[in-house]
């Protein structure tokens, strides 16, 4: 790098610029698939990589974000678990003068300074999808559609969102109901294990929306189990749209998916040059995503990179 021979030893001067990354974890496709943008963005713009895998625990999220102040990282970016419990982290870094960018999840800060941008999906938009199109099949309909959900992690900002878009949108029709409401973690073997509980517990089920794909394969697996058709005896919404969640939609088990983008690391490592460069970034970057349709998967499956 730029800072030639005379800097060999500082440990940092050899003009790239350090990013720190606290990931979440790696509890589902979606989160790998995330990860490995990261990791090739990073390469691909000289940015040094320090990454850190927190296993879905914020106290190692924290940690890692402590350690990046201690080895005076330029820039520190992570996915917060969970979004309360910040602040005091987010202010060493801000008293050392790290700039901070929130990646995929939000944190409930009320200090606005103590992060420079959030980029990441909407996610109360992920659920509206969901719920609309629920609403959308049902149009014209008074009969009970009773609705299992899937949470993500609890106090995970991806979890409370998606929960309250989907509400909010199917309020208007006191037909449709979430009849059970269980946290399956975001992963495969929660969704199945949580939902041959509820298969039990619950004697009508029409609609499962499942706030990732993840749990929605893993609670195909117990529909499945329990000699019931996913798809057919019930109808199945996920967000996500990761390859195996597609591939489930185009066969006919899941109904409906909200897209929603993992593919952040080029956006992230350009907005680590700006911030480290001193620029202004929009406090709020979206990322663009769509819908799928059963027949929309069979048309993207081919192309589909994750
Ligand atoms: O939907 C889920 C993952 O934060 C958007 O986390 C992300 C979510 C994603 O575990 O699959």
């Amino acid at each position: 790098g730029c800072g030639g021979k005379d800097d060999a030893g500082s440990g940092k001067d050899d003009g790239k610029l350090v990013l720190g990354f606290s990931q979440v974890g790696a509890e589902s496709g979606w989160r790998t698939a995330n990860t490995n943008s990261i990791q090739t963005a990073a390469a691909d713009a000289g940015i040094e990589l320090k990454f850190s895998d927190a296993q879905g625990k914020q106290e190692k999220q924290i940690e890692a974000i402590r350690s990046f102040i201690t080895q005076k990282v330029d820039v520190i970016a992570f996915s917060p678990v969970v979004t309360s419990g910040w602040d005091s982290v987010l202010k060493d870094a801000k008293d050392a003068g790290i700039p901070v960018i929130l990646t995929d999840r939000a944190v409930d800060s009320q200090d606005k300074s103590l992060y420079k941008t959030f980029l990441g999906s909407d996610f109360v938009k992920e659920g509206t999808e969901a719920g609309n199109w629920l609403v959308k099949q049902n149009e014209g309909k008074t009969t009970p559609v009773n609705v299992v959900e899937l949470q993500g992690t609890v106090g995970a900002a991806p979890a409370i969102d998606r929960q309250k878009g989907f509400a909010e949108a199917i309020k208007a029709n006191p037909n449709i109901t979430v009849v059970k409401s269980q946290s399956g973690n975001f992963t495969r073997a929660e969704g199945k294990t949580v939902m041959e509980g509820i298969l039990q517990s619950t004697p009508k089920i029409d609609v499962l929306y499942a706030h990732n794909d993840d749990m929605g394969l893993g609670a195909i697996e117990a529909i499945e189990a329990a000699g019931k058709k996913p798809g057919k005896d019930i109808t199945i919404i996920t967000v996500d749209a990761v390859k195996d969640g597609m591939t489930a939609l185009a066969d006919g088990k899941i109904n409906f998916i909200v897209e929603c983008s993992p593919l952040l690391g080029p956006q992230l490592m350009d907005l680590a040059k700006k911030v480290h460069a001193g620029e202004t970034v929009e406090p709020r970057i979206l990322t663009e995503e769509t819908t799928f349709t059963q027949e929309q998967a069979k048309a993207a499956l081919p192309d589909r990179k994750y």
